[in-house]
């Protein structure tokens, strides 16, 4: 946990210690332990029955460990969870999960007792195998609900590591502007690079240290200028981070004649993002001058000014995100904005 904000630093790594078994491993479990033979037939059916009673708890043991889980998940992991699952329905499996420990309790505890009282081996027979379905029959029902909150724990195990105390760049823009190729550069972080867009589809995470400073350095998948009600689950992920957590945009534009969106549709797109962060910092670098055609460089350049001068940004550079010195200087011009 992050000691001053109880969230989990590494989710993943908590979630790697959880096993969420399926209904019917469960019940495998249970058919390989079955007391077989052996002593008087009210102890055989009573050692059954605690079997049963005993492998279903143990093997749901991992209810606490999940709840405690995402009760600790910082607010930036539950909207990645909540692009992939409906939270409604995590809530529900974990209630079904948890109801069937309750009633599966309350039975064994109340069979128990009917056991003992069983008057001749053919009742004792009868309410044995009764209480073996009954104490069942609320984890069957959870069938569903073991599926999800396995999928669940598993995705969680593939969350990156964030580390919400150390100050942070987001490296954000359109598709293709170079963001990737920034934090490979500046870090030992190996998100693929490629002309194509949307080569990034999930967030990735670097360290850049400069002097005494440790930054984190957050690769985002690429944005398009639309609505977020609009927005697909990869564009979902990097407003998931560019929302969530602390620290400065280092937005790119890209002025090449090859680049995905025109510069003005870079503008309005940098308009979008500040709407859904009105208060974070943001600094622009015009990436890939030595590609860019001079007077889409003054363009650009016009743009960047402009949005200096409404408050849409903190400052702007000219970079090329190639060279590994120019990305290493974007994110000290970025990060100074919240570290001054
Ligand atoms: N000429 C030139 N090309 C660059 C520069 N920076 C990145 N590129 C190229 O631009 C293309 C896209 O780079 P990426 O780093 O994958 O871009 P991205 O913004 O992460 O793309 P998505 O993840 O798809 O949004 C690649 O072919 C890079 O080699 C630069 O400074 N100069
Ligand atoms: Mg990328």
């Amino acid at each position: 946990m992050n000691g001053t904000l109880n969230y989990y630093r590494d989710p993943a790594s908590v979630a790697k210690k959880i096993h969420v078994p399926l209904y019917d491993e469960v019940l495998g479990r249970i058919k390989s332990r079955y007391p077989r033979g052996g002593r008087s037939l009210f102890e055989r059916e009573m050692s059954r029955l605690q079997a049963v009673y005993d492998i279903a708890i143990s093997r749901t043991n991992f209810i606490r460990d999940l709840v405690r889980l995402l009760d600790g998940l910082h607010p930036f992991y539950w909207r990645l969870v909540e692009i992939e699952f409906d939270r409604s329905k995590v809530r529900e499996a974990i209630k079904c999960v948890s109801k069937a420990r309750k009633v599966s309790s309350m039975l064994w505890e109340k069979y128990r007792f009917r056991l003992m009282a069983a008057e001749d081996k053919r009742e004792l027979l009868k309410i044995s195998s009764e209480a073996r379905g009954r104490i069942l029959s609320p984890y069957r029902k959870c069938r569903k609900s073991f599926e999800l909150l396995r999928s669940l724990v598993v995705f969680i195990q593939k969350l990156p590591a964030i580390d919400t105390s150390l100050p942070t760049v987001m490296v954000a823009g359109a598709p293709s502007t170079g963001k990737s190729t920034i934090v490979r550069n500046v870090s030992r972080a190996v998100p693929k690079v490629a002309q194509y867009p949307f080569t990034t589809t999930t967030i990735h995470v670097g360290h850049y240290t400069t002097g005494d400073l440790k930054i984190q350095v957050i690769d985002t998948p690429g944005l398009l200028d639309r609505d977020p009600s609009e927005m697909n689950p990869i564009e979902r992920r990097a407003v998931a981070a560019l929302t969530e957590l602390d620290g400065v945009i280092l937005y790119l534009l890209d002025p090449t004649e090859t680049a995905y969106m025109s510069l003005e549709r870079q503008y309005k797109l940098l308009l979008n993002v500040r709407r859904l962060v009105p208060r974070k910092p943001v600094y622009i670098a015009i990436n890939k001058i030595d590609q860019a055609q001079r007077t889409s460089l003054d363009r650009a350049r016009k743009i960047a000014e402009l949005a200096v001068e409404k408050n849409l940004a903190g400052g702007y550079m000219l970079i090329k995100g190639i060279n590994p010195a120019d990305a290493r200087a974007a994110i000290r011009e970025a990060i100074k904005l919240i570290t001054k």
